[in-house]
């Protein structure tokens, strides 16, 4: 018994950066709800404060360009190459003018493959209150599992912005 706990828990350290849920078509699901992390980067924003969920939330503010985000390579993702990607966010802005990006990115070594970027304004009707961004892109066709993927807040203007229920989504 004693055993199969290790090695049960060998099991979900192995599989640590995928603790999610496999979707149907056997791609990982990705959520950072601010509560724990995973597969992330720029968690270093993450802070007790104003939160959709919980008590933390990703907070973006004149010292922060770079917010939260997701980084990981296609072969970690699932057992294909996903053909569409979902980023789903829960924003709330402090003025209205917040002019930050949720950006999808995909790199090969050193060369970008694919870039969108979706402003959040066009989300956030209304200062102080929480509202959903949501984008969906289709992805090259000609990706290979080494190349990564990274979707991440650009706070280029370096307003003051609150993320949460980040969530990634492959299919
Ligand atoms: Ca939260």
């Amino acid at each position: 018994m004693k055993q199969f706990t290790l090695l049960f828990f060998s099991m979900l350290i192995l599989a640590s950066c995928n603790n999610n849920k496999k979707s149907e078509h056997s791609f990982n699901k990705y959520i950072n709800t601010g509560e724990s992390n995973g597969c992330w980067i720029n968690t270093n924003t993450l802070k007790e404060g104003p939160a959709f969920s919980g008590i933390i939330s990703a907070k973006l503010d004149s010292t922060v360009e770079w917010g939260l985000g997701f980084r990981d390579s296609f072969a970690n993702i699932g057992n294909e190459i996903p053909k569409k990607i979902t980023a789903n966010a829960m924003a709330m802005k402090e003025t209205d003018l917040d002019d930050a990006v949720l950006v999808v990115s995909i790199d090969r070594k050193d060369k970008n493959l694919f870039w969108q970027g979706a402003d959040i304004k066009g989300f956030t009707p209304n200062a102080k209150e929480w509202s959903k961004v949501s984008v969906q892109y289709n992805l090259p066709k000609d990706l290979t599992p080494s190349d990564n993927i990274t979707v991440f807040i650009w706070n280029k203007d370096k307003h003051q912005l609150y993320v949460d229920d980040f969530e990634v989504l492959f299919e």
